[in-house]
């Protein structure tokens, strides 16, 4: 009797500790597509130790253990960077770069820099360049080179998981973004949070150095909400943080509680059998509440609010389309079969008697 109840006590030990993963993820450099961007001011040098440089043009940026300095100046014609990748104030002490070919695009990197993490030091690169605007500015831009992968086991299937440093300020946390690709379908996500998906709850967390991501199941208190579509996600707020719950065909399994819906995508699938996508979210004051009590909910989001909006600029106008839900979030996106809608025309007409149509424009999405 005790040998089976201890059996049984083993057991339940072992799915507990199989579910939750700590999964390490491997620092890598990384020539993508998708550059996102950091730009700097420009700013005074401050009290710093220089090399001899001509008429050079100073830019800082916060860094995970202080800030860093960079430096641009012109050499025969061409840029050249300065950057304090160790964060001692001085440049006299570091290797100039010069624009090379990374990917697709010309970059100064990738730079080493060199950050005081948890008690340790550890070195992450990021690239950068500069834009000179029409009037004559420059600018310095930071880029995301490297990333952070590993795999993560979901469904009894592994996946695989990436992290990036969206600030490019050498430390995960707020800002930065973990996305999860299940088989070509990718969710971005924070760095850190809750997810429900079809009725199962986790609690993840990518460490500050990038190196792990642990995933932890979580019990929860659950409610329906009801929704005409084929698949619908969350992206709510309450006291314990961030949630993504995800659901399917008109059901979401949502924890019991109050939030704030920061973001919702819906699918549903017309008569002709493609399917539309409507992704729309909220900031600040805008943010609508949402109750789900124990009896369950259904998200009202309908109909949506298209308004016509207009700016008089001497003899031209500008024409915006802005489209609401019915409760209040901006539209960011429709797609049809994961495609654009054709963008709707304005045809403007005058009140008169025999003239009627005056013009016809189309919108562009932007
Ligand atoms: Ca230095
Ligand atoms: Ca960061």
């Amino acid at each position: 009797m005790l040998w089976a109840m201890l059996m049984l006590l083993l057991a339940s030990y072992t799915a507990w500790a199989q579910e939750r993963q700590v999964v390490p993820l491997h620092y890598e450099l990384w020539q993508g597509e998708m550059n996102f961007i950091v730009s700097l001011k420009q700013t005074a040098s401050g009290n710093v130790k220089l090399p001899k440089l001509t008429e050079p043009l100073f830019f800082v940026n916060p860094f995970a253990d202080d800030k860093r300095l960079f430096a641009l100046v012109k050499e025969n014609g061409r840029f050249v960077l300065y950057a304090d990748t160790n964060g001692n104030n001085d440049l006299t002490d570091e290797q100039p770069f010069w624009l090379r070919q990374w990917g697709r695009t010309l970059i100064f990197g990738p730079i080493p820099m060199r950050y005081y993490i948890n008690g340790r030091t550890v070195i992450r690169h990021i690239g950068a360049y500069v834009p000179t605007l029409r009037n004559g500015e420059v600018h310095l831009i930071l880029l995301i080179v490297s990333r952070w992968r590993g795999m993560i086991m979901w469904d009894g299937k592994l996946s695989s998981v990436v992290v990036m440093d969206m600030n490019c300020d050498g430390i995960i946390g707020e800002g930065d973004t973990l996305i999860w690709d299940e088989g070509g379908d990718e969710r971005h996500l924070p760095t850190k949070g809750q997810v429900g998906i079809n009725g199962r709850f986790f609690r993840y967390q990518v460490a500050p150095t990038g190196e792990e991501l642990v995933v932890e199941p979580i019990q929860v208190r659950t409610a329906k909400v009801k929704f005409q579509g084929e698949q619908l996600i969350l992206n709510v707020e309450d006291k314990s943080g961030r949630w993504r719950i995800e659901g399917q065909k008109g059901e979401l399994v949502a924890p019991v509680g109050e939030f704030l819906l920061v973001g919702i995508e819906i699918s549903r699938m017309d008569e002709q059998g493609r399917v539309w996508r409507l992704m729309a979210n909220a900031f600040g004051p805008a943010v609508p509440k949402f109750a789900i009590p124990e009896t369950g909910a259904t998200l009202k989001f309908e109909p949506l609010q298209v308004s016509l909006i207009y700016y008089r600029k001497g003899e031209e106008f500008e024409f915006y389309l802005d489209i609401k839900t019915a409760n209040g979030m901006s539209l960011r996106g429709l797609t049809v079969d994961y495609r654009m809608p054709p963008e709707p025309k304005l045809r403007l007409m005058a009140l008169d008697e025999k003239i009627i149509f005056v013009t016809e424009r189309q919108f562009h999405y932007g």
